[in-house]
């Protein structure tokens, strides 16, 4: 516990030390360090009405993390970890949503919490040094700090097609499923095949009577490798942990497994083929990609190869052939890589149908269904698994002021930027968790690693009395130019999707992302340590 002697200087009373917004990993996390470990007086919101975060939000059907189970939760408290169980290598939503009711329970979180609660704008006021934080209760509460654990993958993104609000069925966006949604017997259209349609278009495919996918652009996706976790492997991770998360927080994108360091233009065509099959066989997305060979992400001709063998796959597996071309993709193998339990597969029941919406695009929504260029299908549910405004979507919904009255939509007019992925000039001690320009990896360890230095530097802050922390315009500069830099060495840069904005029309195509890995980014946090930073301490 520190001793705080923030309401005695030049802080005018404030309601409460600091505000946590979001109830998902990160915001209970800062809850659990700002307050049982500071001592700090703390308010946290969220709109939901219990925690979870996007394991609250994302209910539908086959939801499952695609990070292997021993590496989805925090690693702070060793007691949790080895108390950990769980049935399958990947786990599923309801288990890391239990996960996580778990976490506040045992830290006694909730008490901190007002659920159902939005908060609509963050003001700073540069009299007072303390944030104006009002909600959609109408309650405005102050707070000398403010951390926002807003979610990535948030604000959903539901396409402006023509007609939408004539559908007479249901229709759902996957990241707002209600709990009762019945879908066996019935004619279902879903829109979206990546990583959520993916996993959807698996689960109901069985249940539902006949499922239509409209695809837009063909996926790359390899098998997830799903199967029960034995009593002895558990053990055997639970003896290994300690090495096993240091291993994780110094690699590149904490998966879990040792990232290759051998070109794929280094070997020949049949190593290729061999390590690829190796990799295709025990599953897993980014090992896929990653695990493999180190140039799949930065070298054309190695992509090629990694995508050639994907596309290979597909033609094996897709019985019919007009199916099977309409599936594979052509571009670069450079988005987020996806990895599945059968889709491919799943294109071989009767009772599913793809259509192409490159070939044949959606014209409107009707009353009965969705009409494309050549064909009105009918539906009784319509399914949006259309993605999200990612990074910045869920903030710039928020009315957030900064010095100046600067507002984060006029900070962020040529994309949106943080210093470290956490901190914004004129945005002093508003702390972002997984905001902008931070590292691209496994969430979890990437979320601790931030909580952690935000809840160091809080308490640096409070033990020195220092009133406000503020990075340098020329560091915040720096740090965007280095994650530039390194992006523009990756084929990501060049692969449309929310990794970079290009999924929201008008988004501005930008660097979101630290592309230099988990390891490099703490690295970087321990070298840098407050150089960046504009200190301004108590009078
Ligand atoms: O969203 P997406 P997501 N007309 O943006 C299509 C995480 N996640 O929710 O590719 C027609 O990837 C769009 O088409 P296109 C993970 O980080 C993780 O699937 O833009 N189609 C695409 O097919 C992931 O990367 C897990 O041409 C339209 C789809 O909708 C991230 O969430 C599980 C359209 C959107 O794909 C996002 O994944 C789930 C339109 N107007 C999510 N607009 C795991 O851990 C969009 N689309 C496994």
């Amino acid at each position: 516990m520190i001793q705080s002697n923030m309401n005695k200087n030049n802080f005018k009373e404030v309601d409460f030390d600091a505000v946590v917004v979001g109830a998902g990993f990160g915001g209970l996390y800062s809850v659990h360090k700002l307050r049982n470990e500071l001592g700090l007086n703390v308010r946290a919101y969220d709109n939901g009405s219990d925690v979870g975060g996007t394991w609250y939000w994302n209910r539908y059907p086959g939801a499952l993390s695609d990070t292997e189970s021993f590496l989805y939760p925090l690693s702070f408290d060793k007691e949790l970890l080895e108390e950990g169980d769980w049935k399958h290598n990947y786990l599923t939503q309801p288990e890391i949503l239990s996960y996580l009711n778990k976490v506040a329970d045992r830290f006694d979180l909730r008490r901190s919490y007002q659920f159902n609660t939005k908060v609509t704008s963050t003001y700073f006021n540069e009299e007072h040094n303390y944030w104006e934080v009002t909600t959609d209760k109408g309650e405005t509460v102050t707070a000398k700090f403010l951390v926002t654990g807003l979610g990535l993958l948030s604000a959903t993104n539901v396409p402006n097609f023509k007609g939408i609000e004539t559908f007479k069925g249901e229709q759902y966006h996957t990241a707002r499923w209600p709990q009762d949604v019945d879908l066996k017997g019935k004619r279902v259209g879903i829109i979206g095949t990546g990583s959520t349609g993916v996993q959807v278009i698996i689960d109901i495919a069985p249940k539902v009577e006949h499922l239509t996918v409209f695809q837009r652009t063909p996926q790359y996706s390899v098998p997830i490798g799903l199967k029960v976790q034995s009593d002895a492997e558990k053990a055997e991770i639970k003896a290994n942990y300690e090495e096993i998360w240091k291993q994780a927080k110094s690699s590149a994108v904490a998966f879990g497994f040792e990232e290759s360091t051998v070109p794929a233009v280094s070997v020949s065509k049949e190593e290729q083929e061999r390590v690829f099959e190796e990799a295709w066989n025990i599953g897993g997305g980014f090992r896929f990609m990653f695990g493999t060979f180190s140039d799949i992400a930065t070298n054309p001709e190695a992509n090629e190869a990694a995508a050639n063998f994907i596309r290979k796959k597909i033609q094996e597996i897709v019985k019919d052939p007009e199916t099977a071309r309409k599936l594979t993709p052509t571009g670069l193998y450079a988005k987020r890589p996806l990895c599945d339990n059968g889709y491919y597969d799943t294109y071989n029941r009767d009772n599913v149908s793809l259509v192409s919406v490159k070939e044949t695009p959606i014209v409107e929504v009707t009353p009965k269904g969705v009409r494309t260029t050549d064909s009105e299908y009918e539906l009784d549910v319509l399914i949006f698994a259309t993605g999200f405004d990612a990074v910045d979507g869920n903030y710039t919904k928020i009315d957030m002021r900064g010095r100046d009255g600067i507002t984060m939509k006029e900070k962020w007019a040529d994309g949106p930027t943080g210093y470290l992925g956490m901190m914004n000039t004129h945005f002093p001690n508003h702390f972002m968790i997984l905001g902008p320009n931070g590292p691209f990896t496994n969430l979890p360890p990437s979320i601790e690693t931030q909580v952690e230095w935000i809840s160091d530097t809080v308490k640096y802050m409070v033990e020195n009395d220092i009133s406000t922390i503020e990075p340098k315009q020329e560091a915040e500069d720096e740090w965007i130019t280095t994650c530039q830099t390194i992006s523009d060495q990756t084929l990501f840069s060049k692969g449309e999707s929310w990794i970079f904005g290009a999924n929201i029309p008008g988004k501005k195509n930008t660097v979101m992302f630290y592309l230099g890995g988990l390891g490099n980014y703490r690295k970087a946090l321990e070298e840098l340590g407050f150089k960046g930073f504009i200190f301004d301490r108590v009078a």
